[in-house]
């Protein structure tokens, strides 16, 4: 007998994809038939207080592309969860555990699971080793394209 076909939510930024949001999504594919993934969008990053260096239109596209992902949405509003839930008719609502508790009151409308998050990934933490390469004195950094043109060079 067919077992129902469980149907999966998530919400997320997903800027600089990573490994971390990979695991995510190929954990909830191993949870659920139909696995859709709300990318939230500019707009509502701004809300959140959350500065992206990937555009909205790219990470949705990115996330749509990733094999354990059946269909994406924007997430605009924090309020769309429960009339999300109802519309595509979602058995479970998953997010990483750095939201344990937050979205408990989803438990009146669906099961509600937080998924342990990968170690030592975040987009915070890309974002923040990009930023210490504009520390490196533009001396150093004259001397380390010098460098590479002599070896660009050399290699030719
Ligand atoms: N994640 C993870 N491991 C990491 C980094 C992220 O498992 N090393 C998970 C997060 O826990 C989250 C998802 O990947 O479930 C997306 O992460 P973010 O893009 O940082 O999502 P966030 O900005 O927290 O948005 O309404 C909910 C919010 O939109 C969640």
């Amino acid at each position: 007998m067919k077992t129902e076909q469980k149907r999966i939510i998530t919400y997320g930024t997903f800027d600089m994809f990573h490994i971390g949001h990979l695991n995510l999504l190929k954990r909830l594919k191993s949870m659920a038939d139909t696995v859709i993934v709300a990318v939230s969008t500019d707009a509502f990053n701004l809300e959140k207080n959350k500065k992206t260096i990937i555009p909205f239109e790219q990470r949705i596209k990115i996330v749509k592309s990733v094999k354990y992902v059946d269909m994406v949405i924007p997430e605009e509003s924090w309020e769309q969860k429960t009339s999300d839930i109802k519309e595509y008719d979602i058995d479970i609502f998953a997010i990483g555990r750095d939201w344990e508790g937050k979205f408990d009151f989803l438990k009146d409308y669906c099961r509600v699971v937080y998924l342990e998050r990968t170690k030592g990934i975040s987009s915070t933490e890309i974002k923040k080793s990009l930023k210490s390469l504009l520390s490196i004195p533009q001396e150093d950094l004259r001397k380390a394209f010098d460098i590479l043109e002599i070896l660009r060079k050399d290699l030719q």
